[in-house]
């Protein structure tokens, strides 16, 4: 059986630097080539790399040789709103450059991060099923269904093996989030243990689809190893597991934080937040390919508060 091999561009992102450390784990360090823009310290086996420098990409994969390449390197909602310009060339020729490297080096399967942002206005937000109208109203939104619809025009044209997941908001603490809409409720925990207190850019009342990084990695890693006959979805699937308001997430949060205080302060991204779902509908991942989450709310609440204070005890020992 050939070896695995695999290949993360934007790893030092919020997802990619808990999804490096997890194939780590499973597949060892040489086997695993994380890239980015960014330097990271957090990786031993790392090269940088700029998805729209096609020669040095090509170089890198054809050198490489891996058979998996997880392609995370984007720019979130937020900051996109601010540059669409540069988040179409980043989302949607980066996404096109690696399809076509993949294809030209015989990578067996690729990996395609797609949002709950695809949805909009059309889209039912109450448990919003895998097949409805897709009218997204941000840029970054545009891009994902875009990205989506070449990852299954690669599957049906080539036979290039793309897999997709539509991520809601992730929460995690290995590094901060990237400038999303949903960052809020990563945010909220670095100044719960540094002030008691948190201004909230969504509305008390705003929910959203949200998973702990925990569940995230494990859902993407169980969909790249399931059996390709048992697919039905070639953009990308519906991901859940549980959905929040920042109040909500703000009482939980007191349950051990008891004097944490929390305030809002609406911005753009309150905008943004309303046309995404409230909750998902994620049938087709639970049936393809045994999907179940296991983080609910108090869970999240529970191990982000300890990893963070993990973190802040071992930065305090290091200064
Ligand atoms: P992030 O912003 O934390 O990380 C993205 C990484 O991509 C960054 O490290 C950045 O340096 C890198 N990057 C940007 N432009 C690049 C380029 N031209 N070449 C190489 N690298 C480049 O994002 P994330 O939260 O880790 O998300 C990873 C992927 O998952 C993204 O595509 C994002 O849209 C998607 N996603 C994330 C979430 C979430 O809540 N985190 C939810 C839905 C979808
Ligand atoms: C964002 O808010 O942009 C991301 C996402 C849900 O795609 N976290």
């Amino acid at each position: 059986m050939e070896k695995t091999r695999v290949l993360i561009t934007g790893a030092s992102g919020q997802i990619g630097q808990a999804l490096v450390q997890a194939l780590v784990d499973e597949f060892g360090e040489r086997n695993v080539l994380a890239t980015d823009l960014k330097p990271s310290e957090a990786f031993s086996h790392f090269e940088e790399l700029d998805i729209l420098e096609t020669n040095h990409y090509q170089k890198l994969v054809g050198g490489f040789k891996p058979t998996i390449i997880y392609h995370l390197a984007g720019i979130l909602s937020a900051v996109g709103e601010k540059n669409p310009s540069v988040l179409w060339k980043v989302n949607v020729q980066g996404w096109i450059n690696t399809l076509n490297i993949a294809l030209e080096n015989k990578v067996s399967k690729v990996f395609f991060p797609s949002s709950i942002a695809v949805f909009g206005p059309g889209s039912s937000l109450d448990y919003t099923r895998q097949n409805v109208a897709l009218h997204p109203t941000t840029v970054y939104g545009i891009s994902k269904v875009a990205g989506e619809n070449l990852a299954q025009y690669f599957f049906r044209k080539f036979g290039l093996d793309v897999r997709g997941i539509r991520y809601p908001g992730i929460i995690s603490y290995q590094s901060p989030p990237g400038g999303g809409t949903t960052d809020y409720a990563v945010d909220i925990f670095y100044q719960a243990l540094d002030s008691g207190r948190y201004e909230c850019f969504l509305s008390g009342d705003v929910r959203l689809p949200m998973m702990y990084i925990d569940d995230a990695v494990r859902g993407t890693l169980e969909l790249m190893q399931a059996n390709a006959e048992s697919l039905s979805v070639r953009t990308s699937y519906n991901f859940g597991a549980v959905s929040f308001t920042p109040t909500e997430l703000a009482t939980s949060i007191r349950k051990i934080i008891p004097d944490f205080e929390i305030s809002y302060a609406p911005d753009f991204r309150e905008e943004i937040a309303n046309t995404w779902p409230r909750n998902i509908d994620d049938t087709p991942a639970r049936r393809d390919w045994n999907w179940q989450h296991q983080f609910e709310i108090d869970d999240i609440v529970r191990d982000m508060l300890m990893k963070l204070k993990e973190k802040n005890t071992l930065r305090s020992k290091k200064n």
